[in-house]
């Protein structure tokens, strides 16, 4: 596995590269351009800089999180055409710049949802917290506003005020589309982009659905092992691979995350890897990495990913706001380093022991 950390770029970030550099075993970002909106196609040039940019710090990009879906190719409008053409540009032009990993959801309407972006923990950190008794309360139309309060003045990945200004617009679009339907709709949109990952050798690597049930009544299909296995069936091509991720899936406790890590050998192209405390079913939230703090075992977790011999990039995921950070909930410096040492501190024993 390569260790690496998601770098949102200049002006986004309040993390810079060369704090990156410093955090031990890292050499790799993942990373975006974040001032693109999903639909647009991304210039050559604008890639290069980026790579430039990383490289000039020492480090390299890993992949990329995420060339964003727009909502007619989810939906299926007949409009998706000309926006399944400028993704299939932006790969091809990814693939000329040596890039081969690109993380992307497929969730209707909203990228991953929480109901606190600072709730406190008993030793006075910060954390992504989701509670289904709020979410049943709320109107999603007020969702953006209760959370953005709570943001740190970032713009939140997948929480966008220009697509949640549209709120209204976007439920109505997808009134029609089912499980079955945004299943149908994935498969034509990975059956048009395959010729071109086989081209440059670029492997795609859907995020789940985060938590991994609908919410508001939007259907959500990468939840599960069914699930997952079903679309890589659908379109069986090794470039059409997952991200593990051990805080989405395992949001749905009955889902065995290290055996499902092990089901997924050589499609498992992305990791992940952030721990939760549940204090219900229905109520759980981010813990520190470390096993001990939240519900998951996080040694059993690694060991799945070296037992299938995982050689691609891995990420500490969100972390804790400590220390007086102030940073994008989730995205904070000094947590995410605690827990890519500690995930690397596992991997360590982990080969030692092993073999
Ligand atoms: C949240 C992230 C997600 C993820 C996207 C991938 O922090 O894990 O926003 O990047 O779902 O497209």
């Amino acid at each position: 596995m390569e260790m690496t950390l998601r770098w949102f770029g200049t002006g986004f970030d309040t993390v810079t590269l060369n704090q990156i550099r410093q955090v031990p075993g890292v050499k790799g970002v993942i990373t975006t351009l974040y001032d693109t909106e999903p639909g647009e196609a991304w210039s050559r040039e604008r890639i290069h800089a980026l790579k430039e940019e990383v490289e000039a710090a020492g480090l390299h990009i890993a992949g990329i999180e995420s060339v964003n879906i727009h909502d007619a190719i989810k939906v299926g409008t007949p409009d998706r055409e000309q926006y399944i053409d400028n993704y299939i540009e932006t790969l091809k032009n990814l693939g000329e710049e040596d890039i081969h990993l690109v993380c992307y959801n497929f969730m209707p309407v909203f990228d991953w949802t929480r109901t606190e972006l600072a709730r406190k923990r008993p030793d006075g950190s910060t954390v992504l917290a989701y509670s289904q008794a709020a979410i049943d309360k709320i109107n999603p139309e007020d969702m953006f506003a209760s959370l953005s309060k709570d943001a740190n003045g970032a713009i939140l990945p997948g929480w966008e005020p220009e697509r949640m200004e549209k709120i209204k617009e976007l439920f109505e679009m997808y009134k029609d589309v089912d499980e079955e339907k945004l299943f149908a709709n994935l498969k034509y949109f990975l059956e048009r982009i395959m010729p071109v990952c086989d081209k440059y050798d670029i492997n795609m690597a859907i995020h789940p659905d985060d938590p991994a049930w609908s919410v508001f009544g939007l259907p959500r299909i990468i939840i599960n092992l069914e699930n997952i296995m079903r679309m890589m069936k659908m379109v069986d091509n090794p470039h059409n691979g997952v991200t593990f991720c051990s805080g989405s899936y395992g949001t749905n406790r009955a889902n065995d995350l290290p055996g499902m890590i092990r089901a997924l050998k050589g499609r498992l192209h992305f990791a992940h890897v952030r721990n939760l405390k549940f204090n219900s079913d229905d109520d759980f939230e981010e813990s520190a990495h470390l096993s001990s703090d939240g519900s998951f075992d996080m040694y059993e977790i690694m060991k799945a990913l070296h037992d299938i011999d995982f050689n691609g990039p891995i990420r500490p995921d969100h972390g804790r706001m400590i220390w007086d950070e102030v940073a994008m909930p989730g995205y904070g410096l000094y947590d995410r380093a605690l827990g890519a040492a500690y995930l690397n501190g596992l991997w360590e024993a982990i080969e030692k022991s092993c073999c």
